[in-house]
């Protein structure tokens, strides 16, 4: 298999109470264990995009194959949107708070404080209608932005850097939070990792 499923740099409890166990153990066994069952069967025996790495494919999504593109974009997305995601969480307590450094200096400046930046990734995940991700992105120009995708779209099929996402579709907080979104969103700025943001804030430069 060309792709595989990474392990949770965490135990599925970890990020409670912010997200639950159940949650999790679905979330990363199932829905991100599907995408890349999914992915494997499109690239099937296509040796030179069995060889990339999931984000050179989804950088790049016209050279892959108009047969398969349709199920690599959303499933190769899946894979690349959803590792990420993990691994921009932190357990045992250790998430959340406000990021210092140059990303911290780099919100400030692009959104006029860290709690602007909230209010505006919030409101990203909260209009995109039905399934999709929010993000904090650096985009070609080298700026920070805010932007939402939908379904498993990536920003890096436009261009852009994703740094964080969060993920809003409803297998993400349905179990725990049901309709609230707003809460799960709330809740989620609790176990962020500001230091893998961080790192990819400067490889992004
Ligand atoms: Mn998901």
């Amino acid at each position: 298999m060309a792709f595989t499923v990474p392990d949770l740099p965490y135990s599925t409890d970890a990020l409670e109470p912010h997200i639950d166990a159940r949650t999790m153990e679905i979330h990363h066994g199932k829905h991100h264990a599907a995408y890349v069952a999914n992915l494997n069967k499109a690239i099937g025996d296509n040796a030179e995009l069995a060889a990339k790495s999931i984000e050179d494919i989804v950088r790049d999504l016209d050279s892959v194959p108009d047969a398969i593109r349709g199920a690599v974009r959303n499933n190769g997305g899946g894979h690349a949107n959803h590792a990420m995601f993990w691994q921009s969480m932190k357990g045992g307590g250790g998430g959340g708070g406000a990021p210092g450094g140059a990303l911290g200096s780099a919100i400030d400046s692009a959104f006029g404080g860290f709690d602007s930046f909230q209010a505006a990734l919030t409101k990203a995940g909260m209009t995109r209608f039905g399934s999709g991700w929010a993000w904090l992105s650096v985009d070609s120009g080298g700026s920070l932005i805010v932007e939402s995708t939908a379904n498993q779209d990536s920003p890096l099929s436009h261009g852009n850097i994703p740094i964080l996402g969060v993920d809003v579709w409803e297998h993400a907080y349905y179990l725990n939070y049901q309709n609230r979104r707003p809460d799960y969103l709330a809740a989620w700025f609790n176990v962020i990792n500001w230091d893998a943001v961080a790192e990819r804030f400067a490889n992004a430069g």
